[in-house]
């Protein structure tokens, strides 16, 4: 019995008496009920304009919002509550950081240095500051069990203005070395943006600790609504940049020909923000708070090891990266089935109730190097439990019959 499926009602989902086996995690994670009721709540007895009601409703959804702000600050570590920016989601805070940092102190001939394996989200913004500024990207290639070598680390050199990298990649599941990387960079006067996007949901992100200038996530991704993201970036260099967007709330003056700017975090929230998620975001870490990332990672484990051994055993099955479990490889497993579309695995495995993703999860590069267009994508979280591999092992074991391949 999975001790969290009262937490997760739709875990107990049933399609043609199929229980939902949820491995799609790395696209989004489900919502516990925690998080589900305090957004209900907020909309039902709390929901007003923020900071700009002098009414009391009013001034309880800004408490609300900046108390969320002030959650996130502590789960991350950051100094201030104004170095934690809210967003829409990981993509937005990484466009901001090139847009605003980006365009305006990226300069000709200076190289970004990034792994191939990122996201479409942390480099389609480096591609286009690159191209506006003159300044080139510099690809780090990871060895075949997805690490990034000492030669490749190497590429961060005296003109490395910038990395970006993702703490874990989103196909490979490497946990990239993200302190060794921080200390090549700043040795060489570079700053480093950080995306968390897969990581902070499995492993404690300790900005501080890490030292990175920025860092990115989804709260999606953490058991938190849709359209909640936060972007963490070092004071002074926040109050260096230009806003990214312009707009209601993130002002000090206007005058018919010219504007001032409010100070952090205001400056980077023009709008209406998105209260409902902040608030539900920050039910998203109560709730990680009570289950604990010691539970999380030795859950994740304990599954990884499981299911990539059982993996092992199926015959014409390749698995990217690591195949083995271990401090540096997190719960994403990216595979395909000799002779068999990526899609066509992930529907026949959905016959079975299994949701794996397949496609080239928004990292192109990354596919052009393994050699591949696309891969078939098991994601895990700590509410999977190994019924739920055995399923999904069980699925993947007959389709190559099912297609009347030889198994
Ligand atoms: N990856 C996946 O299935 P957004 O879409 O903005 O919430 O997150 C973007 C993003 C940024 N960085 C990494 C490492 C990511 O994995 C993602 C989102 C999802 O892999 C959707 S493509």
């Amino acid at each position: 019995m999975n001790p969290y499926l009262n937490d997760f009602p739709v875990l107990g989902e049933k399609r043609d008496g199929k229980r939902l086996v949820y491995l799609d995690n790395a696209a989004t994670t489900q919502k516990p009920l925690s998080v589900i009721q305090a957004v209900d709540e907020y909309y039902r007895r709390s929901n007003a304009n923020p900071h700009r009601g002098l009414y009391e409703l009013s001034i309880r959804a800004t408490k609300m919002y900046e108390d969320a702000r002030e959650s996130v600050r502590a789960f991350i570590n950051a100094g201030k509550a104004c170095e934690v920016l809210f967003t829409r989601n990981a993509s937005e805070s990484l466009n901001l950081v090139a847009y605003s940092y980006g365009m305006n102190f990226i300069h000709e001939g200076d190289e970004i240095a990034l792994p191939v394996s990122e996201h479409h989200s942390n480099l389609l913004p480096w591609q286009m500051v690159a191209k506006a500024k003159g300044a080139k990207l510099v690809y780090l290639y990871p060895d075949s069990c997805g690490r990034l070598p000492e030669r490749e680390l190497n590429k961060i050199g005296p003109k490395t203005a910038l990395v970006a990298v993702a703490h874990v990649s989103n196909v490979l599941g490497t946990v990239y070395p993200v302190q060794e990387i921080v200390r090549r960079a700043h040795a060489v006067g570079a700053v480093v943006v950080l995306d968390c996007a897969q990581s902070i949901p499995h492993y404690p992100v300790d900005v501080k600790k890490l030292d990175v200038d920025f860092a990115a996530f989804s709260g999606h991704k953490m058991l938190a609504p849709m359209g909640i993201g936060v972007l963490y970036g070092k004071e002074e260099l926040l109050n260096q940049m230009p806003p990214f967007l312009t707009g209601g709330e993130m002002i000090e003056y206007v005058s018919e020909q010219n504007a001032t700017f409010a100070p952090l975090p205001q400056k980077f929230e023009a709008g209406t923000q998105n209260v409902g998620g902040a608030v539900g975001l920050s039910a998203a870490i109560d709730y990680m708070k009570k289950v604990g990332y010691d539970t999380i990672i030795k859950t994740e484990e304990d599954l990884l090891a499981y299911a990539l051994d059982g993996m092992a055993k199926i015959p014409h099955v390749t698995v990217y990266g690591d195949t083995k479990a271990g401090e540096q490889r997190c719960g994403v497993i990216s595979f395909n089935v000799d002779g068999v579309h990526p899609h066509d695995v992930s529907s026949i495995l959905d016959s079975d109730g299994v949701a794996i993703r397949a496609g080239h999860h928004c990292a192109q590069p990354l596919m052009k190097y393994l050699g591949v267009n696309a891969t078939c994508r098991a994601s895990l979280y700590f509410y999977n439990t190994r019924e739920d591999i055995d399923v999904f092992l069980a699925s993947l074991k007959k389709v190559r019959g099912w297609l009347g391949l030889g198994t």
